[in-house]
C-alpha cells in the first residue's frame, strides 16, 4: 500500500507559496487572497474596491472557480487584468496553481494583485498561495456563528469583512457576537461592515489595503 501524508502535500505547497511571495516582493506586488463561502460577495467586493483604488494603484486579479468565467468577464468589463483559473472540481486555489496564473500576468504593470478564491470556507483554508493578506469575506445573511463554526479560515485571515450589512434588518445577525468571536480567533485582524453594492464602507476598506501595502 502507498500512502501519501496530506501533510507532505501541504509542505509542498508551502515552499512553492514562498516562491510566488519572493516572485512578489521581487516586482513589488502586493498580493491579497480573498476567501468566503459561495455567493458571500466576493466579485461584488472587487467591483467597489476597484473603483476606489483604480486611481492610484495598478490593479490585477486571478479568479479561481471550479468552472466557467463568470468573475473572470466582470473583471474583465472594469478593464482590469485578469486570469481566470478553473479548478476543475477542486475546493479550493494551491500555490501551483496560483504561480500558473501568475505566469500570465506582467506584474511589471501590478502594484495589488487580488486572488478571489473559490467560494469556500473550509478547504481555502489550508492553501497559502503566497499572499501577503488573507481578508475573509462574512455575508450578514450567512449566519453569525460561522467563525465558531470554521475557525481554521477566521484564525489564518487578517481582516474579516462582513458583507452585505444593508441586509440586517431582515436577519438575526448580531455583529457584535462575530466580532468578539473574530477577535479570540485572530486578535490583531480588523473587522470591516460593508454593503458593496451601495459602496458603504468599501472605502474604509480600500483606504486600509493600500496603507497594508505601504508596509511592505
Ligand atoms: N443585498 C446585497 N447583495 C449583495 C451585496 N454584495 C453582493 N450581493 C449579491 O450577492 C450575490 C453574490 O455576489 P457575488 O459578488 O457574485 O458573490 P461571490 O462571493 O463572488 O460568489 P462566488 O464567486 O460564486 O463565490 C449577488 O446576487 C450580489 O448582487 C450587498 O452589498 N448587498
Ligand atoms: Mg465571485
Amino acid at each position: 500500500m502507498k500512502l501519501i501524508a496530506a501533510k507532505s502535500i501541504l509542505k509542498a505547497n508551502d515552499q512553492l507559496a514562498v516562491e510566488n511571495r519572493q516572485r512578489f516582493d521581487a516586482a513589488g506586488v502586493f498580493c491579497v487572497n480573498m476567501v468566503g463561502s459561495p455567493g458571500c460577495g466576493k466579485t461584488t467586493l472587487l467591483e467597489a474596491l476597484f473603483s476606489h483604488l483604480r486611481g492610484s494603484l495598478r490593479l490585477a486579479v486571478i479568479e479561481g472557480d471550479i468552472a466557467g468565467s463568470i468573475d473572470a468577464e466582470r473583471m474583465e468589463a472594469l478593464g482590469v487584468p485578469v486570469v481566470q483559473i478553473n479548478t476543475e472540481g477542486a475546493c479550493h486555489l494551491d500555490a501551483n496553481m496560483t504561480a500558473s496564473a501568475v505566469a500570465q500576468l506582467d506584474l511589471t504593470d501590478v502594484d495589488l494583485l487580488i486572488i478571489e478564491n473559490v467560494g469556500n470556507l473550509v478547504c481555502t483554508a489550508g492553501f497559502d498561495l503566497g499572499e501577503h493578506l488573507r481578508i475573509v469575506v462574512l455575508g450578514a445573511t450567512e449566519g453569525d456563528d460561522k467563525a465558531v463554526k470554521y475557525p481554521a479560515i477566521f484564525q489564518g485571515s487578517n481582516a474579516l469583512v462582513i458583507s452585505k450589512t444593508d441586509m440586517l434588518p431582515y436577519t438575526n445577525f448580531s455583529i457584535p457576537r462575530i466580532t468578539a468571536d473574530m477577535k479570540r480567533l485572530a486578535p490583531d485582524a480588523p473587522v470591516f461592515q460593508v454593503a458593496a453594492l451601495k459602496r458603504e464602507g468599501t472605502p474604509k476598506l480600500a483606504e486600509w489595503i493600500a496603507e497594508e501595502k505601504t508596509k511592505r
